[in-house]
Formats: structure tokens, C-alpha cells, sequence
């Protein structure tokens, strides 16, 4: 199984030729947030018009055509029952690719939730009362 993001799929896409020269049991999870969602933790990012073109660069491709052009099976997991489904079927056996579509902005926004709770809870311990 790999995990790969959309730009670094993008940027060795003639790969799949392996795995269909050597008929691998391979199973692809293409985190797609169409473009390279880690800098959109950059100060850079909040400079959206400048930002998209240089330095997130989305592509816009739908990565089904190279499924079909390689021979693998692509499937589309829209919620968590349909990627387990689709991991399942892939773990089966043969050539997958199980797109996850995600959002790079909402992604660092999760992020900085996360960041905020774990900051929080640890000031709550380190003040507590022993
Ligand atoms: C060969 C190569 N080219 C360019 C880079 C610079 N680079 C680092 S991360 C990244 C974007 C990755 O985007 P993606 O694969 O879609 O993953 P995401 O950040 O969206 O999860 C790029 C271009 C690199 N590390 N290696
Ligand atoms: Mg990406």
C-alpha cells in the first residue's frame, strides 16, 4: 500500500507503469487536495491569488484517466465506509487507486484546533494543583 498527495502522484505518475509491467498486488490512497496542501501552513498562504499559482499548484486533474491509462481500479472514497470498503477490496488483491478528496484549508484549520486543545490541555496540567 502507498499513501501519496496529489502533486508528488502527479510528479511520478509514469510509475504506475510499473506496477502494471509486474502486476503487483498494489493498492494506491491518492490524498487528493488538489495541490500541495503542506504550504498551506506557510505565511504565504493568507496571499491567496500569489499563493495558488506559485506555490500550491493545483493541478485540477482527474486522476481516473491515469487509473484507466496504468489498468488500475479507481474508486473515489467520499466518507469513511466507502474508504474501508475500498481498502478492503484493494487489500483483495490487484492494482487500486482509492482517492480521498480532502481541503487543504480546512485541513490547517483542523490542524490548529488540534494544536489549541493539546496546547490547552497541557497548561491545565502543568497548573493544576498537585
Ligand atoms: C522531487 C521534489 N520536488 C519538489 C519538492 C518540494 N515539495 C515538497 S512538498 C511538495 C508538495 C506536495 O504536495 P502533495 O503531494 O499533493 O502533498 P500534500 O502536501 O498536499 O499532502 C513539494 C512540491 C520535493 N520535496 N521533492
Ligand atoms: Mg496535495
Amino acid at each position: 500500500m502507498l499513501v501519496i498527495g496529489d502533486i508528488s502522484l502527479f510528479h511520478d505518475l509514469n510509475g504506475l507503469w510499473a506496477a502494471r509491467r509486474h502486476t503487483l498486488d498494489l493498492t494506491i490512497v491518492l490524498v487528493n487536495n488538489n495541490g500541495g496542501g503542506i504550504f498551506n501552513y506557510l505565511p504565504q498562504a493568507s496571499h491567496p491569488t500569489l499563493f495558488e499559482e506559485w506555490f500550491a499548484t493545483p493541478t485540477g486533474l482527474d486522476f481516473a484517466h491515469a487509473a484507466a491509462l496504468y489498468g488500475a481500479k479507481y474508486t473515489v472514497a467520499r466518507d469513511w465506509d466507502a474508504f474501508r470498503a475500498a481498502l478492503a477490496a484493494g487489500l483483495g488483491g490487484g492494482f487500486h487507486i482509492v482517492e480521498l478528496p480532502t481541503d487543504r484549508a480546512a485541513n490547517v484549520a483542523m490542524h490548529q484546533q488540534a494544536w489549541k486543545a493539546a496546547a490547552d490541555a497541557a497548561f491545565t496540567i502543568e497548573v493544576a494543583p498537585a
